[in-house]
């Protein structure tokens, strides 16, 4: 999708901490983080929310679903991690692509 910075950051057309890609997925590290880890994980299919999306993209978020616990170790997110998905502007979503945070690193507040 034209002028969207994580479409454009999945391709590699502006530079991110990229620390896991594979054929459906890139996992890059937040530009504001909010605990000591702070990455997300980043479909490279575009599209806004769940509510949006087709079965061919659902099968790709249960796929991240699988390997984001698969992964997580090598994040630095081995002792546990909040996820969070923002679904519109009301939840606080700012980028409008499908994304998921994954904090931690450290205890986090409850
Ligand atoms: P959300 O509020 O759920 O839409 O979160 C968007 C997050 O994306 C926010 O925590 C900051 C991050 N972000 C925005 N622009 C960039 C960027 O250009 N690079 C990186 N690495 N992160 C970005």
């Amino acid at each position: 999708m034209e002028n969207c910075i994580f479409c454009k950051i999945a391709n590699g057309e502006i530079p991110a901490a990229k620390l896991y890609e594979d054929e459906e997925m890139v996992v890059f590290r937040d530009l504001h983080p909010q605990a000591k880890v702070h990455v997300l994980a980043v479909p490279r299919q575009h599209f806004k929310l769940f509510a949006d999306m087709n079965a061919e993209q659902a099968e790709i978020v249960k796929n991240m679903l699988v390997k984001i616990p698969q992964i997580a170790p090598s994040l630095g997110l081995a002792d546990g991690y909040r996820l969070i998905v923002n679904q519109g502007e009301n939840a606080g979503q700012t980028v409008f692509h499908l994304h998921m945070h994954l904090l931690g690193g450290e205890k986090l507040p409850e």
